[in-house]
């Protein structure tokens, strides 16, 4: 680490004694597989049991996938690294050295995503304790709505107060709706300042609701500014209309001051070309045209890029991850900083899962241990030359200054020029989404760019500071949740099926366990088809009296019971650490046979049809609004069911099936003393407890999140055939 003194950070590996637990674990774990393996390789049922040799044959499949799955996880977990900044040690010796910075915010649909939810995050990074002289935001409007447009503005006007505001009360966080909110309930803050800057906040925050319920800005803010001007052709739509480019403040501005005479940070709005001919991208696309805005107006060495649903909640997080790339020593191998994402509706036992807090406090964390984490598309700070395509050299110096053109032209001239690099044809046989940029043709575009810089020789960090830096939206019904998920483990087999595939693209170029770590998330859609073999043909045994572990006196129990329980206890120990409640971790157990039975499925089937060439991608957003009794179940921890999709059928079947095998098996157990049966009964018998929620959408409910009657009837009917058909056919 050289001479700790000087560091801007520092690095910590896991505590000692829990490695070594955890080593033990794990090489004992692998024992088991190998012993399990053995097992099922010798014991193949004859030919004669017909049934039962091709039920083997299956769980024998299933055992193998799930003990390569396991493998690859051991990727993550094997040596956790922690990041701490020193913040102090960077102010004092850059304070007048820090780069520039640019900060991308994207947004694609003003229903979707509210304008005042965009200004809200715009307002919260503008705020970043940072030389405000040396701080860019650039809006990317997807929508190409005068709507949001209007908002900015509005924004760009409030900034004057509340940036002044914040340096003098210390705000946190830095985000106007969630502070108010946040302070209301605690006297403590409300001075006159606070008051007048909530009242001013409240209004700006009425006219542009207004405006978005009228569906247009009214005529008297229209004409207070040139930008309008852009939507005066009627026949524009957000998939059809021309660049546009508008800097609502120029920092090089003498009038570009707040209300106490400190200079403002460069604000822009941008909505690239779109035409029916010409395909967007989508998101990578924005992102793409950002970098070239960007670079012909401020030219930022450090780029750093979030959801607009994801406002900053402290104002420090810039200076951390400056302190990364700005260390003497190593701050020159690091491509990207990506900081953890949390989210701010996340309810007490988090039902869906949504808070992915394992994936922040425990992969992450061992993916920082073997070279970097991945990009995840929101909260990460970028090299701007390394998303340029930059490769890693080693003697390169640590050097975060960019040149900046254009420092004479006039603000108009700079919009002229920027609007002709994000015309439809621009990127025209250009490296632009292949080798420059953020890729194309992936729905996970994040994932993808970054495995990329990372195989041309750069290191990524994990800052996972304890007040967090970024708080996001999650999903607040099952089948928003679903749908992100089916969309996620989707993009990321297509990596795998490309020639981008992790163990070939990364080969040579990154370590093998960051290979493994990919391939992890990778295969996440696979992973179906075991677990349905588990949830659909595992009771069907069951109930036919088939029987596929050995009994419990056997000595072959052994394995299965120690592989098992081991692996359970450790996922709970994960879980605690990680600051869960047991209820916590249950949902969370659901939560991962649900995406396994319902989303996973379906994004291996859309991964072939497109690798056949059947269909296009195409990219949803999620939902960010909700209505209110949707909200409130979400707040009570109710699932969300309330729509008859294949989804929801999918897993009511399950739930039903397993019911139905489950009163059989024990059946079974109590007349017949069936105890080769043991491990399926107790297999099923969790497949029940997990579902008790749908249970109760389907029987008990009455209001309007549960299981519609039609999904209801299809499962029941099922059940009730896999209840008769079997025991005719067996004859018992
Ligand atoms: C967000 O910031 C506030 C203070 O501004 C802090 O109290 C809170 O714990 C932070 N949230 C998270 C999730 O860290
Ligand atoms: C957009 C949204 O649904 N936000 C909700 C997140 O959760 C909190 C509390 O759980 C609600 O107050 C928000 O309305």
């Amino acid at each position: 680490m050289g001479d700790g003194s000087r560091a801007l950070f520092e690095t910590k590996g896991g505590r000692k004694l829990n490695r070594i637990w955890y080593k033990l674990y794990a090489f004992s774990a692998f024992a088991g597989l190998c012993l399990i393996w053995a097992y099922r390789a010798t014991h193949i049922p004859e030919a004669r049991e017909r049934g039962r040799r091709w039920a083997w044959i299956g769980i024998f499949g299933a055992e193998l996938w799930f003990g390569f799955y396991w493998v690859l996880t051991q990727a993550v977990r094997w040596n956790p690294t922690r990041r701490f900044t020193f913040k102090e040690r960077l102010t004092q010796r850059y304070q007048d050295k820090l780069p520039n910075v640019d900060i991308f915010v994207c947004t694609a649909d003003p229903t979707i995503e509210p304008p005042t939810m965009v200004i809200n995050t715009v307002l919260s990074v503008m705020a970043y304790e940072y030389p405000t002289e040396k701080l860019s935001v650039y809006l990317s409007d997807d929508g190409g709505s005068e709507l949001t447009f209007y908002a900015l503005l509005e924004a760009s006007r409030f900034a004057k107060t509340w940036l002044p505001f914040c340096r003098k009360h210390k705000v946190e966080p830095r985000c106007p709706a969630t502070f108010f909110e946040e302070t209301s309930k605690d006297g403590n803050h409300q001075s006159v300042d606070w008051l007048a800057t909530k009242s001013l906040y409240k209004e700006m925050e009425s006219r542009i609701d207004a405006a978005v319920k009228l569906g247009k800005v009214p005529a008297d803010q229209r004409k207070q500014h040139k930008g309008f001007s852009e939507w005066s052709c009627s026949a524009a739509t957000p998939r059809d209309h021309q660049a546009i480019v508008q800097i609502l403040i120029d920092g090089r501005d003498q009038e570009a001051e707040d209300n106490e005479g400190f200079k403002l940070p460069t604000l822009v709005y941008m909505a690239r070309e779109k035409r029916p001919t010409h395909h967007h991208n989508f998101k990578a696309g924005a992102m793409n045209s950002l970098l070239r805005v960007s670079s012909e107006i401020s030219n930022g060495a450090v780029i750093l890029n979030v959801d607009c649903d994801m406002y900053s909640n402290n104002s420090q997080t810039m200076k951390d991850a400056l302190c990364f790339f700005m260390d003497e020593e190593k701050g020159h191998e690091f491509a990207y900083v990506q900081v953890a994402q949390t989210f701010n509706n996340i309810t007490k036992n988090d039902i869906y899962g949504n808070s992915l807090r394992l994936m922040s406090e425990v992969d992450f964390y061992g993916l920082d241990g073997v070279g970097g984490p991945l990009y995840v598309g929101s909260g990460c700070f970028h090299r701007r030359e390394s998303l340029m395509g930059k490769k890693y050299d080693a003697n390169s110096k640590p050097q975060l200054e960019l040149r900046r053109n254009n420092l004479e032209a006039n603000t108009s001239t700079l919009e002229e020029k920027a609007k002709s690099l994000i015309a439809c044809r621009y990127e025209d046989n250009t490296e632009w989404g292949k080798e420059m940029g953020l890729k194309y043709g992936c729905p996970v575009e994040d994932v993808i760019t970054g495995l990329s810089i990372q195989c041309r020789g750069w290191k990524s960090i994990y800052f996972n500071p304890s007040r967090m830096g970024f708080l996001g939206v999650a999903p607040i019904t099952l089948a928003q949740t679903l749908i992100q998920h089916k969309r996620w483990s989707e993009g990321d087999l297509q990596i795998f099926c490309s020639e981008y595939c992790p163990l070939i693209f990364g080969h040579g170029k990154i370590k093998l366990a960051l290979q493994f770590a990919y391939s992890m998330y990778c295969l996440w859609a696979p992973c179906s088809f075991p677990t349905l073999y588990y949830a659909v043909v595992l009771p069907v045994t069951l109930l036919r009296g088939i029987s596929l572990y050995p009994s419990v006196n056997d000595i072959w129990f052994l394995p299965f019971a120690y592989v098992i329980t081991t692996t359970k206890i450790c996922s709970l120990l994960e879980a605690f650490g990680a600051g869960y409640t047991v209820r916590r971790w249950w949902n969370e157990q659901r939560m991962w046979l649900f995406k396994r039975l319902a989303s996973y499925p379906f994004a291996v089937v859309d991964t072939f049809l497109k690798l056949l060439g059947a269909s296009n991608s195409s990219f949803v957003i999620t939902a960010k609004v909700a209505d209110g009794e949707v909200a409130k179940r979400y707040e009570q921890e109710l699932m969300e069911f309330g729509s008859a999709s294949l989804m929801f059928t999918i897993l009511a079947m399950t739930a039903m099936l397993n019911f139905a095998c489950l009163i059989r098996g024990v059946q079974r157990l109590v007349w017949d003393g069936g105890i080769g049966l043991l491990v399926q009964l107790v297999a099923c018998a969790t497949v029940v407890l997990i579902n008790i929620p749908v249970y109760g959408a389907m029987f008990l409910r009455k209001d309007g999140g549960r299981m519609p009657s039609s999904v209801t009837f299809a499962s029941v009917g099922l059940a009730i055939l896999a209840l008769v058909i079997p025991v005719q056919q067996s004859g018992v």
